[in-house]
């Protein structure tokens, strides 16, 4: 084997594990690393931020199935970068985060910027470790990358020290690593089959890792030859084509009451994919733990979530795709039993997605003025004018619940939202979408709280020409907060209340387009010219503050 770098055989391995994209900001403990992707091909996106990098890679894996890879310097670097590392945990994300670290020598002195990398990522990855010597890169970096995509995948972190990565080496490459996505047994697909046979309410709950296009195919067919009703996850609502008659709306924090009814209703509950977690479980109220009154099957590729909470009466420790291709083979159980309450779980969810007409509950029909801008026509707007492929990225607020319910998602892989509930995810997740998808649109709704966690990435945006059009949603406040505030503490605004800067210039301030839109109406218009611009664009979407969430007012809050 020729002599390379510690520095160089990272990037090698990257590379043979086809990651093509990293996301970093530089640090000078990890020189060698920069150095071996100077001459390419993977594409080094430098970032303003190391929690904007972080989140990038995230969604790297989220989109492509591979580690997301997100490069940053000790101390100072890691700390920021951590929001990514317990985002990809929450969402089952392969990343991999490299951090420079300082040299052998002088580790453990409490040297300028040393962090115990593992002691601190330990409990937040799914593995972290530090690298001892150059000779044994490639066997960490195997192993890394194996942790991330395989069984339940997630963000693993390596330390990698500044002499480790200078120093050269001749030991071997790795092979490429093959995830080990666990599959299923035929008695479990017979199991399956007879619960089905018995079931009269049955419902299928979709979302989770490991989702591929064949697997989103395969869930239609296997939901539509059988007739079932297939609820989603909370932010998994792009794992069944939102059109079609089986799809019933999303287990998500505003989920349609309707729906959840559903779920207790049930007298058989397919999983497939998703944890049985806080918010899919609207706050383990939908099921009774540790034994739910309905069936349950609860497929998932972590072996720690099968009977984790709930005691399922089949658990298949299997990924979505091996699982759902092994159900398509099998002869379809005959829907007729149950098409009523398909079809009414259909109704419910075509009806609750119907965005209300004119100036809606919130405003007065006789207020004064044009209407400001109407988020639930906004986003109605978006998924007449987007193709089906468009990628929607989003952070967390309550802005993202008009998102989750008026935009319907048509193809896997077009929803990137942070399981976590991180603010400041949109914008970075939707740069990494264009760095994947150059040709699709990419558009990140934010907050107006949200978008500034994360805005410096506008930079990133127009140098790196990556194109996205950002909505921001300006409502003048953290309104989860004060929703939540106005709730409990009625009347006392404390903190929650924002004084925004002109996001319109602030964006034309970085080279991208920029426009304020006031007016309900001027919506379509502003849209257009932003997909069209050339570059990145900013919408500053004036909303009424009144309007707190979905049919919900401020004012009607505080006099409950
Ligand atoms: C990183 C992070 N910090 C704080 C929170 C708590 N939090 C949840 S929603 C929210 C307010 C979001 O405000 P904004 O983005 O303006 O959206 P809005 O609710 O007004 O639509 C806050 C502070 C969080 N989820 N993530
Ligand atoms: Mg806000």
């Amino acid at each position: 084997m020729r002599e390379r770098s510690g520095g160089q055989v990272v990037v090698d391995h990257l590379r043979a594990n086809g990651i093509d994209a990293a996301f970093c900001v530089p640090g000078e403990s990890f020189l060698a690393i920069l150095d071996a992707l100077h001459d390419g091909p993977t594409r080094l996106i430098a970032c303003r931020h190391e929690a904007a990098a972080a989140n990038m890679a995230v969604a790297y894996g989220k989109l492509t199935g591979r580690p997301g890879v997100c490069l940053v310097t000790r101390g100072p670097g890691a700390t920021q970068a951590s929001v990514g590392v317990h985002t990809a945990a929450q969402d089952s994300a392969p990343m991999l985060l490299l951090v420079g670290q300082v040299s052998r020598a002088v580790r453990g002195r409490e040297a300028f910027q040393e962090l115990d990398v593992p002691a601190v990522f330990g409990p937040m990855a799914k593995w972290a470790a530090e690298a001892g010597h150059p000779d044994r890169l490639p066997e960490l970096l195997a192993r890394a990358v194996q942790v991330a995509v395989s069984g339940r995948p997630g963000p693993v972190v390596l330390a990698l020290p500044e002499d480790v990565l200078a120093a050269t080496t001749r030991a071997a490459d790795a092979r490429p690593v093959r995830p080990v996505a666990p599959g299923v047994a035929p008695a479990d697909l017979a199991r399956l089959r007879e619960l089905l046979g018995g079931a009269r309410r049955p419902l299928v709950v979709a979302g989770g890792p490991g989702w591929s296009q064949a697997a989103a195919a395969d869930l239609r067919t296997v939901a539509e030859a059988s007739r079932l009703p297939v609820a989603v996850s909370f932010r998994s609502q792009d794992v069944l084509d939102n059109r079609s008659p089986s799809y019933a709306g999303d287990l998500g924090v505003s989920a349609n009451p309707a729906l959840a009814e559903r779920v207790r209703a049930a007298d058989l509950l397919v999983v497939a994919g998703p944890r049985l977690g806080t918010i899919t479980t609207a706050g383990y109220r939908l099921l009774e733990a540790p034994v739910p009154r309905q069936r349950l099957v609860h497929v998932h590729p972590g072996l720690a979530e099968l009977g984790r909470l709930y005691q399922p009466d089949l658990a298949v420790n299997a990924a979505v795709g091996p699982f759902l291709a092994a159900w398509r083979s099998v002869p379809p159980v005959r829907g007729d039993a149950w098409a009523a309450w398909t079809e009414a779980a259909r109704d419910n969810y075509l009806a609750w997605v119907r965005p209300w007409p004119g100036r809606g509950p919130t405003h007065a029909a006789s207020a004064p003025g044009p209407a400001p801008v109407d988020l639930g026509q906004a986003m109605a707007a978006l998924r007449e004018r987007l193709p089906d492929d468009a990628v929607v990225a989003s952070g967390a607020g309550n802005y993202t619940a008009w998102v989750h319910r008026f935009f319907q998602f048509r193809r896997h892989g077009t929803q990137l939202a942070p399981k976590s509930g991180a603010m400041g995810f949109g914008l970075p997740a939707a740069l990494a979408a264009k760095v994947v998808h150059p040709r699709r649109p990419v558009v990140a709704v934010a907050g107006d709280g949200d978008f500034l966690m994360t805005a410096q990435e506008l930079a990133t945006a127009v140098q790196h020409r990556l194109d996205v059009v950002v909505l921001v949603v300006n409502n003048g406040m953290y309104g989860t907060i004060r929703m939540h505030q106005e709730r409990t503490y009625p009347g006392r605004v404390t903190g929650t209340d924002l004084e925004n800067p002109d996001f319109a210039a602030l964006a034309r301030a970085y080279g991208a387009a920029g426009e304020a839109v006031t007016e309900a109406e001027a919506f379509p218009a502003a849209l257009e010219r932003a997909l069209g611009a050339g570059r990145p664009a900013l919408l500053d979407l004036h909303v009424d503050p009144e309007s707190i969430a979905p049919g919900l007012t401020l004012s009607a809050l505080r006099r409950r």
